[in-house]
């Protein structure tokens, strides 16, 4: 009993120092959104038992092993024990109560952070190989930066051209998956005026480090003005060259297409226009108007040399005749 009472002692202190030491580790980035007060309290109630089983197991096998190893030269046989009911009876309905409650703490924290408001705005999120786009139907906008006026509950419609994304801001905490062919929701309320990051959390191919968007949340205000000057800025694309510029981001051809004669995923935008390009089949074209509607109806026709067939293959179905031929002007107009 002696035993027991020094080493559930230990296990104590043992677990108020792994609380303290977890705590201070400072894992996560400042919070700014409703649903990560939830979240994080989740977290807090998680690290508080970790500290505690850690100290469980441990303490007691180290206890163990110090306090009960065998005199140098005894070889004779340990204790023949046969089981203890109490004790199987504990280990086996302590556990049990415990994995119940977290259970019962998961789902009321699902439920929380779910929950809808009936004053809610909507973005629409379309993630793609890898850039993102973000509509807003309410007012009638897309953009590649995500606005967001503080205080205001936002439900998220996020899906995927092609494979599996998510869309996750560390200070909002929560995240969601996006499917090619599905809507998933995800509600956030910022709190916090300030820039984050977007950033993928779903591993999704070469670039998917770099599939990042600036976030802004902003005073609402601030927000209405911006949502004005952009609608202004959009109605202002009155020439082919600037409606390109608009597709290349909103697109997501950005996500691949250097304009500055890096090569990121695929050939640079830099002189593309009426360059002789080799082609993997061992000739070679003109990239006149024609090449480049073919390359981005077709990609796969004609691979340039030196780069895989990784772009994707349903411009056709997304881009409007207009689109093209806006994205190809402007493709003429880079050049040093
Ligand atoms: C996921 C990456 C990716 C995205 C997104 C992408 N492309 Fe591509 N693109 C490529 C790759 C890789 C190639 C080279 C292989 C080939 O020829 O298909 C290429 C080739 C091209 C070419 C031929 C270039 C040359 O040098 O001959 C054009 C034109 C083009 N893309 C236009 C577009 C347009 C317009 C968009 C956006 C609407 C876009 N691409 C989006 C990867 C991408
Ligand atoms: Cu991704």
């Amino acid at each position: 009993m002696k035993h027991f009472a020094v080493a559930t002692f230990i296990v104590v202190v043992v677990t108020v120092a792994g609380a303290v030491l977890l705590d201070s580790a400072d894992l996560l980035p400042p919070l700014a959104s409703v649903q990560g007060v939830t979240i994080d309290w989740l977290f807090d109630v998680h690290l508080k038992l970790i500290a505690f089983l850690f100290a469980l197991v441990v303490v007691f096998m180290l206890y163990c092993i110090v306090v009960f190893r065998g005199k140098p030269g005894d070889l004779s046989d340990g204790k023949h024990i046969h089981g203890n009911t109490r004790l199987e009876i504990t280990w086996t309905v302590v556990p049990l109560i415990i994995v119940a409650i977290m259970g019962y703490i998961g789902v009321v924290t699902l439920r929380d952070v779910t929950a809808s408001s009936p004053d809610e705005m909507v973005v629409e999120v379309t993630s793609a190989q890898w850039s993102w786009r973000f509509d807003y139907p309410e007012q009638g906008l897309t953009s590649t930066e995500l606005v967001l006026p503080v205080n205001q509950p936002v439900r998220f419609e996020i899906t995927s051209t092609d494979v599996i994304h998510n869309l996750w801001v560390p200070e909002f905490r929560v995240k969601q998956d996006a499917v090619p062919g599905a809507v998933n929701l995800l509600r956030v309320t910022p709190t916090v005026v300030g820039n984050y990051k977007v950033r993928c959390a779903e591993l999704c191919g070469m670039r998917h480090s770099q599939m990042l968007a600036d976030v802004r949340v902003l005073e609402r205000a601030e927000f209405d003005s911006w949502v004005g000057a952009e609608i202004a800025r959009l109605a202002d694309l009155d020439t082919p060259e600037a409606r390109g510029e608009q597709l290349y981001q909103a697109q997501g051809c950005i996500g691949c297409h250097s304009l500055d004669g890096t090569i990121v995923v695929g050939p640079t935008w830099l002189n593309l226009y009426g360059r002789q390009e080799q082609l993997d089949d061992g000739t070679s074209v003109i990239a006149d108007e024609d090449y480049i509607r073919n390359s981005i109806l077709y990609p796969a026709d004609q691979i340039v040399e030196g780069f895989q067939n990784l772009m994707p293959g349903n411009y056709g179905e997304i881009l409007s005749e207009n689109d093209i031929d806006d994205l190809i002007a402007y493709i003429k107009t880079i050049k040093d």
